[in-house]
Formats: structure tokens, sequence, C-alpha cells
């Protein structure tokens, strides 16, 4: 029998619907959804392509267990002994709990839940740290929430768009269609990006191609053209912000020449940047990773949000200051507490709201932790235990040579994945789990939107759901009557009942909305809530704090042995470390070896052809690419894709932390590129 299925795309968090056609338990194609109100029918390559990695012939079917140095078979019941053996030797702090931006919300809060009820620490971290670490460290204290406060589908309705360290075509390709429709209609669409990437040449109308790591310079130099020629919107510095004199007095300090020069950013550019911004009714500022992942991201996201403040772009539909999480439950893992400081609910440890105290007595445990846990990458250099579940940080964390030798050392390292990624490979024991449209649960996507995937074919082997491998471990633990879920719908009620914002969201409601519903959504005849800060920002006095910012440039600028800058991120075609476009054969021949960007006129003076096999070297280590020589990359400056683990990016990129949030400087560091002979 064949069937038509309802779900949604496993890739990026813009949330498109798609069908997917089963013939006897078995997917055998797919078609876009039409009425789905993100994409209408619409889907980019990867969502074309879905299904296909399920069926890669690696899946995991069994648990895997070390033997002699050998990863062989095993059961449940064999792993379950030797983890719960194993764990009750563990200090609280000696154990860590990486999450993962793939899992659903059920997952990812048993996951946190054990970590802080089972093992009493708030070590449980997931990609969100390498991810929007910044964000929440520089929207905290500027407007006092880091999540996206509008609806993607209000992007349309703007008429100037402002693409920050974004390739929104290449990266979130149905938002990229918004834009496109709102250009459409007249907006205006400013792309500062170091490259001129498609999004620049095809959304652009400005293209503020800075030097990579300058944009707190760009950003200081419009606020100062804009306050200079009082094009800000004073009623609304006046009625919802703080902190503008000071802003002013610094500003007034700055030598716009001086930016300019450095940035390389023209007064000409600046300055019609500058009024297009501000003249804007509705005005949306979309950023990411090329603002994220800096020592000085952080900054970067203050001064951004300062920018929206004083045009007074926020709190209404299509406006705001809009962070961009990538994975498909980017959003509701943090929502879930998956991080070392915050409790389900972005209950923050160490406030006067004492959540160990509040979640103590919700879930009826004494002592929970209430010190702050270690970040991602500081979990994996200094836990002697450690769970990963869905996140591959032998590919996707800072300098992995170094991950790997702490990996190497630890006591237990168990791995919880859908294939034996190169995390998985340095496991002491492997866990097998079902994926995406194998189980049923709940994802938050990008713009808070909450939607249901719903099982729709078995697992492979004896793989099951991470809820239940953990609920499992839990158990055996001494924790049964704490984790005694036995589906996701029971795990959300036990969500409904301590995150307040998911109170109203109910499986029911959500097979009755296509499209799902955007938290806060507190009962269940609310809504949701689309706009954020429509009256008063959620600081604790109610105001937009307006931050004074200066530059600084990044942590490894290019020197005589290493003299190009090296920057790294996305290619349409794949998905971060490739475990899943990889196996997807139509997405893998549209790009199957890694290429490295570079501007022709560096490629001249090494003696690189398009094509040809160059080594990136850099303090941390060499590899191999293939170079594409293209006018998209400035002089000076090269781009690697960081999807390929044959030519894994990571094993060269600098390690350095920002230093107020943790995220790793993966936009910059410096690099020698060479032929190889
Ligand atoms: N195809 C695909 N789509 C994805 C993903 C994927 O892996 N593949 N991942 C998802 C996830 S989790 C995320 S977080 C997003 C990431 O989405 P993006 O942030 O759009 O992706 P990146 O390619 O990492 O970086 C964006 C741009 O930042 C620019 N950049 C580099 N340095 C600087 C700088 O100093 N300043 C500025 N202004 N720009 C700079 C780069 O040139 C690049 O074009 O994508 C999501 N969507
Ligand atoms: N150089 C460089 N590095 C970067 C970035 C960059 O721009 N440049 N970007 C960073 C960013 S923004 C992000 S978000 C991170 C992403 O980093 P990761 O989240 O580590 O990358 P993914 O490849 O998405 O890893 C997800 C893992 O989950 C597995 N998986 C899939 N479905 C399931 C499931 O249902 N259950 C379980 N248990 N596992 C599953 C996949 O096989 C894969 O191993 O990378 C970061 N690293
Ligand atoms: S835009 Fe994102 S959600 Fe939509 S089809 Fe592409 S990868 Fe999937
Ligand atoms: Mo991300």
């Amino acid at each position: 029998m064949i069937e038509y299925k309802q779900t949604i795309c496993p890739y990026c968090s813009c949330g498109c619907g798609i069908y997917l056609v089963i013939e006897d338990g078995k997917i055998i194609g797919q078609e876009p959804q039409n009425e789905h109100p993100i994409n209408e029918g619409g889907n980019c390559p990867k969502g074309r392509n879905a299904y296909q990695f399920l069926y890669s012939e690696d899946r995991l079917k069994t648990p895997l267990i070390r033997k002699n140095g050998e990863l062989v078979q095993s059961t449940w019941d064999e792993v379950f002994e030797l983890i719960t053996s194993k764990l009750k030797e563990a200090e609280p702090n000696e154990f860590g709990l990486l999450a993962s931006g793939k899992n659903t919300n059920e997952d990812a809060y048993v996951q946190q839940k054990f970590t802080r009820v089972v093992m009493k620490t708030n070590n449980v971290e997931y990609c969100g740290r390498l991810c929007h670490s910044s964000t929440a460290a520089g929207l905290g204290p500027t407007v006092g929430s880091g999540v996206m406060p509008i609806s993607q589908m209000d992007i349309e309705k703007t008429d100037c768009i402002f693409l920050v360290g974004i390739n929104l075509k290449e990266t979130f390709p149905l938002m990229a269609k918004r834009a496109m429709r709102a250009k459409a209609k007249g907006a205006k669409i400013i792309v500062m990006d170091p490259r001129k990437t498609i999004t620049a040449r095809e959304l652009g109308d400005i293209h503020l191609q800075l030097e990579a790591g300058t944009d707190v310079l760009v950003l200081n130099s419009l606020m100062k053209i804009i306050l200079e020629n009082e094009l800000e919107d004073k009623e609304f510095i006046e009625s919802r912000t703080t902190g503008i004199e000071a802003l002013r007095e610094h500003l007034t300090s700055l030598d716009l020449q001086e930016m300019s020069k450095i940035s390389s950013v023209s007064l000409k550019d600046l300055n019609k940047t500058a009024r297009m911004l501000a003249k804007a009714k509705t005005c949306c500022v979309i950023y990411n990773q090329g603002l994220n992942q800096h020592t000085t991201g952080t900054d970067g996201i203050k001064a951004l949000a300062t920018l929206a403040l004083i045009i007074g772009q926020y709190g209404r539909p299509g406006t705001g200051l809009c962070p961009t999480r990538g994975q498909i439950n980017g959003e509701g893992t943090g929502d879930m507490g998956c991080l070392n400081v915050f409790y389900p609910g972005f209950q923050r440890v160490g406030t006067p709201a004492e959540p160990h105290i509040k979640f103590g007595e919700l879930w009826g445990v004494e002592n929970l932790p209430a010190e702050p846990g270690l970040p991602y990458t500081k979990m994996i250099q200094q836990t002697k235990y450690m769970w990963i579940i869905g996140t591959n940080p032998m590919m996707a964390a800072p300098d992995v040579d170094r991950v790997r030798e702490s990996l190497e050392a630890k006591e237990l390292l168990i791995v919880q994945d859908i294939y034996l990624t190169e995390t998985a490979q340095l496991a002491d024991i492997v866990l097998p789990v079902s994926t995406w449209v194998e189980r049923e649960g709940v994802h938050a996507y990008v713009d808070r939107r909450v939607q249901k995937i719903n099982k729709l074919v078995e697992p492979p082997g004896d793989a099951k759901p991470d809820w239940w491998v953990v609920c499992q471990v839990a158990n055996r633990m001494g924790f049964k009557d704490k984790f005694d879920f036995s589906s996701p719908s029971e795990i959300l009620d036990e969500i409904r009942k301590v995150v307040p914002p998911y109170r109203g969201i109910t499986y029911e409601r959500l097979e009755n909305t296509l499209g799902g519903i955007q938290w806060p959504c507190p009962s269940e005849d609310h809504p949701g809530t689309s706009t954020f800060f429509t009256e008063k920002f959620n600081t604790p006095d109610g105001l937009g704090h307006l931050q004074v910012i200066e530059y600084k440039p990044p942590a490894e600028l290019p020197d005589k042995a290493y003299p190009y800058i090296l920057s790294t991120g996305r290619s349409i075609f794949h998905y971060h470390t490739g475990t899943m476009s990889r196996r997807t054969p139509k997405l893998d021949a549209e790009v199957p070896i890694n290429y490295c960007q570079v501007n022709p006129k560096d490629a001249a003076a090494k003696n690189i052809t398009d094509g040809c096999k160059i080594t990136l070297s850099t303090r941390r280590g060499s590899i191999e690419a293939k170079a594409r020589l293209t006018d998209d990359v400035p002089k000076g400056f090269v781009f690697l894709p960081f999807h390929f683990s044959e030519s894994c990016a990571n094993k060269i990129t600098n390690p350095v932390l920002d230093p107020s949030c943790g995220m790793p400087e993966y936009k910059v560091c410096s690099v020698n590129i060479e032929v190889v002979k």
C-alpha cells in the first residue's frame, strides 16, 4: 500500500513541510507540501532530498562496546549495566553530557533532567554553545531575551532588511524566499559579509564587504552617522531605552575616516546604509554566524541590537534583531535547559529565582546543582565521564586534534548517534538511536515555532529513541520514579507543567495547526506569540539598554608565516559535519569534495590554479582541499566549508573563545596556502 504522510524537513530551522511517500513501511519518495505556511510548496535541495540518509547501509543498528580496543556488537542490557556501574563512580563535576540540536524537546528535556537529577551537575550543553551563545550573552543585557522576536513570515512585510554575517540564500533558503518577496515589493536589502555571497549578489542592494571581524567598526560608524545627522528615532529612544548619553559620547569620540579605513567599508556606503536603515518604516535585522563566531561576537551583537534600538525598529511585526539558530531544534534544546547556566525555560542558575530550589520542588529531589556547569569545549577538556548525544565534536568543535586527545583520555565515553561518526569511533560505548520520522516529538524552529514530527517508519535494527535510552539508564541508577515515562507525550506533559511558555502546547493542537504554534503559549486557548517586546523589553526595568562597544580585532591575524585570513562556514548542499547530507547521493554528487575559495590574485601569486589541490596550514595543523578561484572572496581571505571529514576545517581552526560566552572564533584565524606538489 502506498501512503502520503506529512512531516517537516530534517535539516534547517525554517521548518518546511514535506510529504513522504511510504510503501509497505519504507519511504520511497517525497513531495513538497504546497499548503504548509512556511514553504508553500518550495523546498531547497536538502529538503528535496530529505529521507535518503535514513537508509544508509551504515546506520547503527545495535549497541557497540569496546573490547580489546575494538568496538563490537553488544546488547542494550550489557551496555546499560556497564554505563550504570561506571557512572555510579563519577563525582558530579567529573561528568558531562552533550545534548543535540537534532533531538526533540522531549529527548532534550530528559537529558538535562538526567544530568541535574541523577548526576547532580549542570554540566549539560549542546551545539547551541557553538552557535548562539554570543546571542544570549549579547542580547540578555540589551533587550533581555536572545530569541527571534518575530515570525519568519513577517520578513516579507518589511521595507528594509539588514543581513549581517548570514548567507541567507544558502543557509535559510526559505527565509531568503521571503526576503526576495519583500524585495520584489520594493524593500531595500543590505548585506554585510566579507564575501560576495549569492545572498549579497542576488538580494543585496548594498553589499558592505567589510574586513573579517570588523563588524563593530561598521556598526559604530552607522550609529555615529545616524546620531550626528539626527536620523535616530527620538521618541523610541526616549520612551523605551536607556543609555543614549553614554552612547552619544562614545560615538562622538570615534573617527569615522579611520573606522572606514580599517573596515574597508567606504564612507559613501556607510552614509547610504545609515539613511536606508533610519528611514525605513519596518526594518528587520537578521544576523548569524558571521557576527557570532568571533572572540568579540558578544560585542558585535550588542552593537547591532543598539543600532536596531536607536532607529526604533523593535516591538512590531517584521522588526527587531533576529538571531537565527539553524539546527532543527536549535531553539528547543535551549528552551529545555540543555545549557550549563539554564534550567528549563531559561531559568538562570545563581539568580534570585534560584531555579535549583524551584526545580527541586517540581521534580521532588534535593540538592540540585546551583553552580554553573562547564561550557561545551571546556567540558570536553575537563570531565572524566562523557555522554555525547547527537553532536559530533570531532568535526564541529575547533582544533579537533586537541578534542581527540581529551576524548581518548576519558574514563568512559558514551556516544549516542545514528552513525559511527568521527566522535563515535573514539567511544567506549556506542548507542544506536532512531531519528526524525522513526519517532515522535516536537521541535522549536527558528522563530520559536513548535511543530510536531510523527513516527512514520520503524528504526533500523535495535535502534531506540533518544529519550528512552536516557530514561533506562536513569531508572537503573535508582531514579525510576523521576523518569517513569512510557512515551514522549508523557514527557511533554511534564514539560508543559514546568516550562510556562509551553503550557498551552499539546500534541493535539499541533496536529491540528499546520505551521505550528509560537511560544510563549501560556494556555490551551492562547494562539501563541508572534511578536516580542511590543510594550516592553524583557530586561528587569523593561527598557532596551544601549551598549557602548569598543572595537577589538580578532585573536589571530595574518603574519609572515600565515599571511591569509581563513574563514569557515557552509554550502547549501551540505549540513554541518556531513553525516546526513554526505550520505544522500544527490547532495553528495553536487559537492563531493571540499573546496576552498581563493581570490584569483592570491592564487596567481602562489601558482594556484582553479581545481588544483592546495594545503591549508595554521598553527594547529594542515589539511588539503580543492582550490576554487573566485572574486567572491577578497584578496587575503580564503573560505572553507566544514562539512568534510577528510578535509576537516576544524583541524585547523583556532580554539580561542569569546570570554563572555565560550564561543569559538571559527570565522577568523591566520592560514598559509600552498599548491600540493
Ligand atoms: N546548507 C546549510 N544550511 C544550514 C546549515 C548547514 O550546515 N548547511 N547549518 C544551520 C545552522 S546550525 C546555522 S547556525 C546556520 C548558519 O548560517 P550562516 O551564519 O548563514 O552560515 P555561515 O556560512 O557559517 O556564515 C555566514 C556568513 O558569514 C560570513 N562572515 C565571515 N566572517 C564574517 C565577519 O567577520 N563579519 C560578517 N559580517 N560576516 C562574516 C561568511 O562569509 C558567510 O557568508 O545555517 C543553518 N543552515
Ligand atoms: N569551523 C566551523 N565549525 C563550526 C561552525 C562553523 O561555522 N565553522 N558552526 C558551528 C555551529 S553554528 C553548529 S550548530 C555546530 C553543529 O555541530 P553538530 O551539532 O555537532 O553537527 P551535526 O553534524 O549537526 O551533528 C549532529 C549529530 O547528530 C546525529 N544525529 C542526527 N539525528 C539524530 C538523532 O535523532 N539522535 C541522535 N542521538 N543523533 C542524531 C548526526 O549523525 C550527527 O552526528 O557546528 C559548529 N562548528
Ligand atoms: S529551507 Fe531548511 S527546512 Fe526548508 S527545505 Fe531547505 S533545509 Fe529544509
Ligand atoms: Mo548553528
